[in-house]
């Protein structure tokens, strides 16, 4: 029996989820399936989460589109056809109202509507919830689905609110699009959105400005078209394909490699690295060698052939030196790939400026002044990123057993068991928390298995007649032990990354998500579940 009833002052469901991107919109088809009563609230007026709010020049994924997508439903794997290698945000937006149509899920999403409060009451062990306009809601459980990057991070920068153009953040562009036409644009950030962004606001604008403060080592994509019978042989193995990413290190359907960079020469190295950058993609760092990330000498081979990849390709020596970096490991900052960034460095109305050695000291009504110059815009685009896999939590005003606050009890970094759920916040489930592989991987796949996960633990507290699950303080110091000694053996804690929180001023250095791989990572959470929730307190 469901728990759903309404009144005048508040409704009752058994299941709340915040968001609907790839995680909401999965784990509202799971509720519904387990016969709950469940609502889902959507601050944008449709489905899509990333692939709503991100609708920049360039836009599109880099996981390749066979796989970043869906793998739960046959009919749907057999219904879509991706166009090319990465589709661009329009065409993944498109498939995910596809699947929200074939699932009927609209009926049960509340769009428009912001969730600000969720406080668990003490007393009826349900969730307390409330919208933005200060309606109430109440659940015995509640589902964060809200995304590890869709928490938008404008940079305090004096000035902003004088400057007399239009600006701009990538995670939140205009739905009407912007035409750059005629215009002089500054770009601040290098990430994957500034690389994906930048050859094609070039293209069109009259000049672009780069502000960069780190340099980033990018991967070329090439991107293609879908050739049919790839497709064909896509859609009669996926299988096989969906196999392959459950059970590997990053949810791609790619076998980790087996040699280290050190056992091969020089010669044969370059022959690899060659092989790959013309491939395209992530193979380069993740499928030619097995120590990249754990190794810096090996690290530094692959660092080192981007570095003369540069060169090569930028004209004037000045600026290929300040697009190199050299101060961090090669993808141990969220690797981006591209079409024709460092090329784009040679075009005669692209001009680089390096802010780490010249910083942005103020935005003036006429464009930004840096500690050298004051270069004239109509238009600045903050393509700086976000208040990754915490910021969206945070902005939930989420308090849990005697009112303590998500956000105190996480001050020092997050505290999860498995990146699922945190002690004190009984029947709180978090999609993709920090401590889970989430965005160390292709993300649908860990998003499917969270929300499978989840709903195989409700189905069990139903069968069981158990009110309420959260994990026993040990448990989850062990889990938090295990998360940072497993990252301390790689080179990532290593960069200034949104993954260690470097990019908030004031946000704790840690390593946020799980570096132990997706597929050890799920053989963990099914033994768990199947040893009654091992490590959790039911009651
Ligand atoms: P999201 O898609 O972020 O959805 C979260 C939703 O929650 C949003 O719609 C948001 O509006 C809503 N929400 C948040 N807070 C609230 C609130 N308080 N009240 C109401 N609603 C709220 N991952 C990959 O694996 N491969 C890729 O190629 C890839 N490309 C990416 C490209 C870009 C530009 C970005 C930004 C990210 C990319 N990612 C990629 C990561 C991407 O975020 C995930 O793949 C995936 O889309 C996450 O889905 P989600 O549903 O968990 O979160
Ligand atoms: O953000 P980022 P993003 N002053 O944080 C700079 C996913 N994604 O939106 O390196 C000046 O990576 C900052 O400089 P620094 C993917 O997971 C995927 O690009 O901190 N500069 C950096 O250059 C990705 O990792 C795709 O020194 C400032 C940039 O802004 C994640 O989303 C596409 C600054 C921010 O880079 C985030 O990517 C897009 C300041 N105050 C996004 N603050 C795909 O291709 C920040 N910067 C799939």
């Amino acid at each position: 029996m469901s728990d759903a009833k309404s009144s005048a002052a508040t409704k009752d469901f058994d299941a709340i989820v915040v968001g609907a991107g790839f995680s909401g919109m999965y784990m509202l088809h799971k509720l519904r399936e387990l016969g709950l009563s469940a609502r889902v609230f959507e601050a944008a007026d449709g489905v899509g989460g990333t692939w709503y709010w991100n609708r920049y020049p360039g836009a599109r994924c880099d996981s390749e589109s066979y796989y970043y997508a869906y793998s739960f439903s046959k009919e749907i794997q057999q219904e879509w056809n991706w166009s090319c290698r990465y589709p661009e945000q329009p065409e993944i937006l498109r498939y995910l109202n596809f699947c929200a149509d074939k699932l009927d899920l609209r009926r049960d999403i509340q769009f428009n509507t912001r969730i600000t409060g969720a406080r668990y009451n003490d007393t009826t062990h349900r969730w307390d919830i409330e919208t933005e306009d200060g309606k109430r809601v109440s659940a015995r459980y509640f589902i964060t689905a809200v995304g590890c990057l869709s928490a938008a991070q404008i940079p305090n920068i004096k000035g902003l609110e004088s400057f007399r153009g239009k600006w701009y953040h990538t995670g939140k562009w205009p739905h009407e699009g912007v035409d750059f036409t005629g215009k002089r644009v500054g770009i601040i950030g290098t990430g994957s959105s500034g690389i994906q962004a930048i050859p094609v606001i070039a293209a069109q604008a009259k000049h672009l400005t780069v502000f960069q403060r780190t340099p980033n080592y990018t991967v070329p994509a090439r991107d293609a078209p879908m050739p049919a019978d790839f497709q064909k042989t896509v859609k009669a193995t996926y299988d096989e394909i969906t196999r392959k990413t459950r059970a590997s290190v990053f949810g791609m359907p790619f076998d980790f490699p087996e040699q280290s960079a050190l056992e091969a020469t020089p010669e044969q190295r370059k022959a690899i690295y060659d092989s790959w950058w013309d491939k395209g993609g992530f193979g380069f760092l993740l499928s030619s060698y097995n120590d990249l990330i754990i190794n810096k000498e090996a690290n530094e081979t692959a660092a080192e052939y981007v570095r003369a990849k540069i060169r090569d390709i930028v004209k004037d020596p000045v600026t290929a030196e300040k697009l190199t970096p050299r101060t961090y490991p090669i993808g141990t900052k969220r690797p981006p790939i591209d079409t024709d960034y460092y090329e784009t460095f040679n075009r005669e109305n692209v001009t680089l400026v390096d802010i780490r050695s010249l910083p942005i000291e103020e935005i003036t009504p006429k464009g930004i002044r840096t500690s050298e110059a004051e270069y004239e815009l109509d238009a600045i685009v903050f393509a700086t990123g976000f208040d990754a896999m915490t910021g969206a939590l945070f902005k939930l005003g989420i308090h849990g057993k005697g009112g303590i606050a998500l956000e105190q009890q996480w001050a020092h970094g997050p505290q999860t068991y498995l990146g699922i759920a945190t002690t004190g916040f009984p029947n709180l489930f978090i999609i993709t928390g920090p401590g889970s592989p989430s965005v160390l991987s292709n993300m649908p796949v860990s998003i499917e298995q969270h929300v499978e996960w989840i709903a195989g633990c409700i189905q069990y507290m139903r069968a069981h007649n158990l009110d309420s699950i959260e994990p026993s303080e040990d448990a989850q110091r062990t889990w938090v032990a295990h998360v940072n000694e497993l990252a301390n053996e790689t080179l990532f804690p290593q960069a200034d990354s949104w993954y260690m929180g470097a990019n908030i001023p004031g946000k704790p250095r840690v390593f946020l998500p799980y570096t132990g791989g997706v597929g050890p990572y799920r053989d963990r959470c099914a033994e768990i579940a199947e040893k009654g929730y091992e490590g959790f307190v039911m009651t």
